[in-house]
């Protein structure tokens, strides 16, 4: 920026971007207010109680998309981590993000701030634990899945009587078979309807994940050539261009809890664009506990930048 500019900046927030397999990232690095609370969980509840338009001029248009997951980079409070992270996409902050924790990673050895080998992060669900390979791929171990419950029935306006899994992977999922519809990017407005409706009917059915939590993504699943493949639903209607983190988790969990999937099996989790995560899983005092395996690639480097007068300084909010 030249010093001389006639044109007035009242903010500026330093970010990069990334890529895990499809699915942006964004990780901001400074610009944003203190944000107070002694753990990442306090911290995450003061983010959308107190900060919300900081969240939306982040992630929301014009200078953000509904397809982003952006994250706030933080101290971390938890012991010996690298970080502190607090993710969040277009309608408010998410619990654990698999893709996301993967182009943080990248994005923390792209700064050299991290060499290859393993590292603590603090989340609000807790710490979770990367792996950075030596070449550029990332194995996040993420928090503990489990299958909440198992076969559930919820009768969908337009589709019928749908039956499912509810699962933890980090974030509430409902996995549910594709049945007849083909799990290609050609189907996404279908597949976005379906599992929209899903969700809908699962709210108003008050069908929740444990304590009354929230299902907020929709895990469509099949196979194409012979490989498992899913369409999940976010938060905010945009479905995961990746094979999304913790619903790889809590589809193995699913799969562990049926016998299918054995400790330490590999498991190859396709996106509906194709592209892949490795997941396997592991038993830690009585924990399911998966692991994540993908890459990143960094695509943009800059500054988000807010001018005095703009009517969306605060980006377009739903
Ligand atoms: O990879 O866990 C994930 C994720 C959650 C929402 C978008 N991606």
């Amino acid at each position: 920026m030249s010093q001389s500019s006639p044109v007035r900046v009242q903010r500026r927030l330093k970010f990069i971007d990334s890529h895990t397999a499809g699915e942006p990232t964004r990780i901001v690095l400074d610009g944003f207010p203190a944000i107070p609370g002694a753990t990442l969980a306090e911290q995450r509840q003061a983010l959308s109680r107190d900060f919300d338009a900081w969240r939306s001029l982040i992630n929301n248009e014009p200078r953000g998309n509904d397809v982003l997951v952006s994250a706030l980079l933080l101290p971390p409070r938890a012991p010996d981590c690298a970080a502190g992270v607090i993710f969040f996409n277009n309608v408010g902050p998410l619990n654990m993000c698999g893709h996301g924790t993967i182009g943080l990673v990248s994005t923390l050895a792209y700064l050299g701030r991290i060499e290859p080998g393993e590292h603590r992060i603090d989340t609000p669900v807790g710490v979770v634990s990367a792996t950075l390979h030596e070449d550029g791929r990332v194995s996040v171990q993420n928090v503990p899945a489990y299958r909440h419950s198992q076969g559930v029935t919820v009768v969908v306006p337009g589709i019928g009587e749908v039956r499912g899994d509810v699962a933890w992977g980090g974030n509430w999922f409902f996995l549910t078979d594709s049945g007849d519809q083909d799990l290609t990017v050609a189907n996404v407005e279908a597949l976005t309807d379906h599992a929209w409706r899903v969700r809908q009917a699962l709210e108003a059915a008050g069908i929740t994940g444990a304590d009354g939590a929230e299902i907020d993504h929709i895990e469509l699943f099949g196979h194409v050539d012979g490989v498992s493949r899913n369409f999940v639903l976010c938060p905010g209607k945009a479905y995961d261009r990746s094979p999304c983190g913790t619903g790889t988790s809590a589809k193995m969990a699913c799969l562990a809890a049926d016998g299918l999937l054995a400790p330490g099996q590999r498991w190859v989790q396709q996106s509906v664009i194709g592209t892949e995560f490795e997941g396997q899983y592991h038993w830690h005092g009585g924990a399911l506990c998966p692991t994540i395996t993908g890459q990143a690639f960094i695509t943009a480097e800059g500054e988000l930048i807010v001018q005095p007068g703009d009517p969306f300084a605060w980006g377009i909010r739903a």
